[in-house]
């Protein structure tokens, strides 16, 4: 598909292309103004920090309390006190500003789609024909571990650009190295519980700039679709001036404020993952505006993809089980998912022993057309299949000791055959586990095409 020129279609007034235009969605109508958050919190991070002159036990432990009641529900909170200079956090602004500036044709020696990789400049990857495409441009750029840096993608204009994300990165690092600490603090454990699974020598610090240009139907498109970080922790610094990003909390979209040198920390899925479910990985997304450009700098902390992360232990308990199994390269499958219009962490993560919890959300749904919980792998290898009414059917691989190991998508078209379900259960080393719409729509699937597009994956599944 031929990629459109946003920044034109911008400059020129013009409407979005059938291709930005959103459709209806389960999260919900474009709505540029819903309500401000009340729900998320300015919290005061040097109060973490027994070296700084304002920190007393008591005031620690009330920013402590702030913080648990923020991650648990809204998923994210506006730091102050974070130990970066204003002047710092407006010479990142500046340098993405002077960055989107400039000709395309200067920013395309950075682009993304000639040099390969997820890395550079450029708008989404285009991966299917039924994908929306966001009204964005974005400079991607991995800072740490520093022998990873592709510095040919670093922009030479502004000439400073370098300096200033090295010298903003390595602040935020030091920041996080706090409220990692706060943060299992927060749900007395100790100290390093998070920062060993997310904060080694190999720890990823990945560098996204965001460029919003305004567009003349700012009620028909997103800058960034609804989503969830894949991080451990985000650390976003916004636009000075225009408002853009919302986050879903108990499901109704709300503002997020701008707090002019607060650092918008949100948590990504490892995190909500590391806490076992207690802290929330937040949908957010972020819309246009009729007028203005907006731009933002997000910094993305994970950990090394070939950590083993999953929930600490010590909030894993009778009353809180196990609610995710333990999981390496977690980018790639929240890569994949979201690719496929799915939540990562609502498909393949779930520990695949029910829980109770699980149980219970099962027993209280109409009759299951299968019992995962009475299913037992036959083979070591098995398979998830999910399948959904726009995709068709995905189907997701996991290795012996239930790590994920890859994923692809079939079409199929739809015609009513019941018969589907008994020749799916039937296949050796097949698992389905399907939540309750898509076992609706499998029921109203055509049998023989789903089960074709999984022979013929035969192959490929031996092949892994
Ligand atoms: O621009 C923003 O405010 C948010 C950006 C965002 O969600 C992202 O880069 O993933």
């Amino acid at each position: 598909m031929a990629m459109t020129n946003v920044q034109e279609m911008s400059m020129n007034g013009e409407q979005p292309p059938a291709e930005y235009i959103v459709k209806e969605s389960k999260f919900g109508s474009i709505d540029s103004s819903p309500p401000l958050a009340d729900e998320i919190p300015i919290i005061d991070i040097s109060l973490f920090s027994p070296l700084s002159p304002q920190y007393s036990e008591q005031a620690e432990n009330h920013e402590l309390q702030k913080l648990r009641s923020a991650l648990s529900s809204a998923g994210c909170f506006q730091a102050i006190g974070h130990g970066i200079s204003d002047s710092l956090l407006d010479k990142v602004r500046e340098a993405a500003k002077q960055f989107f500036a400039l000709p395309v044709e200067e920013k395309e020696k950075y682009s993304r789609a000639v040099h390969g990789g997820a890395e550079g400049y450029g708008n989404d990857v285009v991966v299917s024909e039924k994908q929306v495409l966001d009204w964005s441009y974005r400079l991607t750029l991995r800072v740490f571990p520093e022998n990873q840096r592709r510095l040919h993608l670093w922009p030479q204009n502004p000439n400073d650009f370098g300096e200033m994300l090295h010298e903003y990165a390595t602040k935020v690092k030091l920041m996080m190295g706090i409220v990692f600490k706060a943060m299992a603090k927060s749900l007395n454990l100790e100290d390093n519980s998070f920062a060993k699974q997310l904060f080694g020598d190999q720890s990823l610090m990945q560098a996204r700039f965001n460029f919003y240009p305004p567009c003349s139907r700012s009620d028909l498109v997103l800058g960034v679709k609804p989503h969830t970080d894949r991080s451990g922790v985000t650390c976003l610094l916004q636009d000075k001036d225009v408002e853009g990003l919302q986050v879903l909390i108990d499901g109704k979209w709300v503002r997020v404020p701008i707090v002019p040198h607060a650092i918008v920390l949100n948590l990504g899925d490892q995190m909500q993952i590391m806490s076992n479910g207690i802290y929330k990985s937040p949908m957010h997304r972020v819309v246009t505006n009729g007028e203005i450009m907006r731009l933002s700098v997000a910094l993305f902390n994970e950990p090394d993809p070939e950590t083993q992360i999953g929930p600490v232990e010590d909030l894993i308990d009778e009353t809180r089980p196990r609610l995710y199994k333990n999981v390496k390269n977690y980018g790639r499958i929240n890569y994949e998912c979201y690719q496929r219009g799915e939540i990562a962490l609502e498909t393949g993560l779930t520990s695949h022993h029910l829980n109770e919890f699980q149980k219970a959300k099962l027993a209280s749904q109409p009759k299951p057309l299968h019992n995962p919980a009475q299913w037992s792998p036959p083979s070591p290898r098995w398979i998830k299949i999910n399948v959904d009414d726009t995709e068709g059917v995905g189907v997701v691989f996991y290795d012996e000791a239930g790590s994920y190991t890859g994923g692809f998508n079939r079409k199929i078209s739809h015609a009513t055959n019941p018969k589907m379900i008994e020749l799916l259960a039937a296949r050796d080393g097949v698992c389905w586990e399907l939540n309750q719409h898509w076992q609706q729509v499998l029921l109203e699937s055509d049998a023989l095409q789903i089960v074709q597009a999984i022979g013929s994956l035969n192959e490929e599944i031996h092949g892994l």
